[in-house]
């Protein structure tokens, strides 16, 4: 079996992250280290603080305050936030590292080195009042075709895709002020020399979600550009390269090299060797991220790190989901503050959310988030289905007998049908369909209740209730295993209800029907939203 290095796309900080940005891609890939690791695999997985970027200088402008002293103090408040939602990073780094810049000048160099860096001239708005060069989602103007709102490089109101130059009267989105051009030279990514590399790479690729193969390759059918590399900014690292003194990187070059350089980073404090981790035939790279975030880990960040000739890893499984979206509550970034994380958590516990974001798991489209769909889900699944059926049990059966009693017993016919159940969910979760893996657990539970209330243990004879005790006491560790990946803590106190501990506990062992003996008192975990 192969070691899994498992990575989520890194959140930028400008702002706190907000509910999308852990449903896309730190969740899933959370749920799925989880997974692996109870399956007795070994798993490395790391995410990190995106920290550049022109957000940054923005944010800082309105401010009145540094792009660095936002990053640092962020990285620390997102670090805290993500701990409570109990996200089990290897570890949890941020791209404006020593580590990252080395790692990013490497590969630079490298590229330059092999001639996959073309140096040219254009023309780039910039917004005197600002003192920024602006990238296209902060220009707007009138659209030429149907004189509707011209948003970046298209058009609100028409949609059609549009040249900067030719928007009307295009302004500055952040100061409103008139933008002019300004002629200055960049640096490129050959990227067309990569194209039928990256069609042959595309192709043999396996296991990649829907979303993600069908967008790259719909990207490589509209042939390749070159993709600039360097930005004119203060914030970002340095290029080394003459005459680009006063330009820096653009953030989606030392972002994705943040990757490597977080694995270097965790390999440092912890005795390993970052070949074996990054060069080896021995590990799968699994990575998470929204569906905007596709071309970049199919495509350019691959062709980086092919063009720099080192036997860099290429990405094995790219896992991509759609957009969490909302009526009552917006959980875009730069149009709004939202519904963050860090509000989600002061008004209910973190499995709660965990529960939703997976019931919600955008896996092939966009899904919906309502506060009536939080509650509904909460109250009618969590609470009284599974929540329900673990207090019940364990309260019976310790007021009874202070254990779940040991009994011979062929498994009663109602539930031969849990290993197939068992079965399916195991093959959700390997194949990242989260959504569908708690919809069978939910299914399961409903099979669990089932059981324990037509058999009114309350109303049968000691040998009988002894017997139900049994079955219903193996239900609820199983579901308490299955529920691990998605709900740690609740799983984790359901486990030491049961006098189990979380540490011996293996994922198969969800399967099995042999468990008794001691257990503690309950008491009912999920309380109901008013
Ligand atoms: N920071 C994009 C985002 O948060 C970005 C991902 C980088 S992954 C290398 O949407
Ligand atoms: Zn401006």
């Amino acid at each position: 079996m192969k070691k899994k290095l498992i990575t989520s796309a890194l959140p930028y900080i400008h702002g706190i992250p907000h509910l999308g940005n852990i449903a896309s891609s730190v969740l899933p890939a959370d749920i799925y280290s989880r997974f692996c690791r109870l399956r007795g695999e070994r798993v490395l997985f790391i995410c990190g603080s995106d920290s550049h970027g022109t957000m940054f200088e923005i944010k800082a402008k309105e401010k009145g305050t540094t792009p660095e002293k936002i990053v640092y103090k962020n990285h620390e408040k997102v670090k805290e936030i993500f701990k409570k939602f109990n996200l089990s990073f290897d570890y949890y780094g941020i791209t404006d590292s020593e580590t990252n810049k080395k790692f990013t000048h490497q590969i630079f160099n490298k590229l330059d080195e092999n001639g996959y860096i073309n140096e040219k001239e254009v023309e780039i708005a910039y917004c005197p009042n600002c003192d920024l060069f602006l990238s296209d989602r902060f220009i707007e103007g009138t659209c030429p075709y149907c004189k509707g709102l011209a948003r970046g490089d298209q058009c609100d109101d028409c949609g059609k895709l549009l040249e900067i130059k030719e928007i009307i009267e295009p302004y500055c989105v952040v100061c409103r002020g008139k933008i002019e051009f300004r002629k200055t030279k960049h640096l490129f990514l050959d990227l067309p020399k990569f194209e039928s590399w990256l069609k042959g790479f595309v192709e043999k690729s396996k296991g990649w979600s829907t979303l993600a193969k069908s967008e790259t390759k719909g990207f490589l059918k509209q042939g390749l550009k070159e993709r600039s590399v360097t930005r004119d900014s203060k914030w970002g690292f340095e290029v080394p390269k003459e005459g680009y003194e006063n330009k820096v990187f653009y953030v989606w070059v030392d972002a994705p090299i943040g990757y490597i350089s977080f694995t270097d980073e965790w390999c440092k404090e912890n005795n390993e060797n970052l070949e074996k981790w990054w060069k080896s035939d021995d590990v799968e790279l699994i990575q998470f991220m929204g569906k905007d975030n596709i071309i970049f880990h199919s495509i350019i960040f691959p062709a980086m790190l092919k063009g720099s000739g080192e036997k860099w890893k290429f990405v094995d499984r790219l896992i991509a989901s759609g957009w969490l979206r909302t009526k009552d509550i917006k959980f875009s970034k730069s149009r709004s503050e939202g519904l963050t994380t860090e509000k989600a958590l002061k008004n209910h516990p973190a499995y709660y959310w965990r529960y939703i974001l997976t019931a919600l798991y955008p896996e092939n489209t966009d899904s919906v988030f309502s506060m009536d769909f939080f509650k509904e889900k909460i109250n009618n699944e969590l609470a009284d289905i599974i929540g329900n059926f673990v207090h019940r049990v364990i309260s019976f059966s310790y007021s009874n007998y202070k254990e779940i009693p040991k009994v011979d017993k062929e498994r009663p016919k109602e539930l031969k049908e849990t290993d197939k159940i068992f079965e399916d969910i195991t093959k959700n979760f390997e194949n990242c369909s989260f959504r569908e893996a708690l919809k069978n657990i939910v299914h399961y539970a409903k099979i669990s209740n089932a059981y324990f209330n037509n058999k009114e243990p309350w109303h049968k004879s000691e040998e009988e209730k002894k017997e139900i005790c049994f079955f219903s006491g193996n239900l609820v560790k199983n579901l308490a295993i299955m529920l691990y990946p998605i709900m740690p803590e609740f799983s984790e106190q359901v486990l030491e209800f049961l006098n189990l501990n979380k540490e011996k506990v293996k994922w198969n062992d969800a399967k099995k029907f042999d468990f008794s003996g001691n257990i503690n008192k309950s008491k009912p975990l999920v309380k109901k939203i008013e």
